[in-house]
């Protein structure tokens, strides 16, 4: 078994309209170990470092003027097969395409509202999570019912 880490942030609208108890529950109910939490409101330079990879997409200077506009919700979250699954949990990210039962399918409807960001792979996870992270504010630690867990 090969646990990993993948970073995921609730968005200014998630939080903004309440989401969060609903957003990290599907997180922790599907079995994942949250391993890192804070709520910050993200710096304009965190914010086009961590969307760095659409610096040149129109959408750019709008998205980095959203997520910066109020309080993230900030998670890392540990398990098998995590960045993959906590992709399929999030759902597509236009909301209007992502599958009900996903959390932008169930809770949004606009791609600038999508309420969630998920690493969309390992380097991209490793990435986020020094970003986002300093090592001393991550946790280990060995849930009381890991054995149920695992096998
Ligand atoms: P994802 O968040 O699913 O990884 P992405 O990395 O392609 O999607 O884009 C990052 C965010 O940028 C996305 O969650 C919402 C916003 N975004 C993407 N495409 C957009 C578009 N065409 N118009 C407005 N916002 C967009
Ligand atoms: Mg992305």
């Amino acid at each position: 078994m090969t646990l990993e880490r993948t970073f995921v942030a609730i968005k200014p609208d998630g939080v903004q309209r309440g989401l969060i108890s609903e957003i990290l529950g599907r997180f922790e109910t599907k079995g994942f170990k949250l391993v890192g939490l804070k709520q910050l409101t993200p710096s304009k330079e965190l914010a086009e470092k961590h969307y760095g990879v659409h610096k040149d997409r129109p959408f750019f200077s709008g998205l980095v003027d959203f997520i910066t506009s109020g309080p993230v919700v900030a998670m890392v979250w540990e398990g098998e097969g995590v960045i993959a699954s906590a992709r399929k949990l999030i759902g597509a990210t236009k909301p209007l395409e992502a599958e009900p039962g996903t959390i932008r399918g169930d809770l949004a409807v606009n791609i600038g509202r999508n309420v969630i960001h998920g690493s969309d792979g390992p380097d991209t996870a490793a990435f986020e999570i020094d970003l986002w992270f300093q090592k001393n504010e991550l946790v280990d630690w060995t849930p009381s019912d890991q054995s149920w867990r695992v096998e």
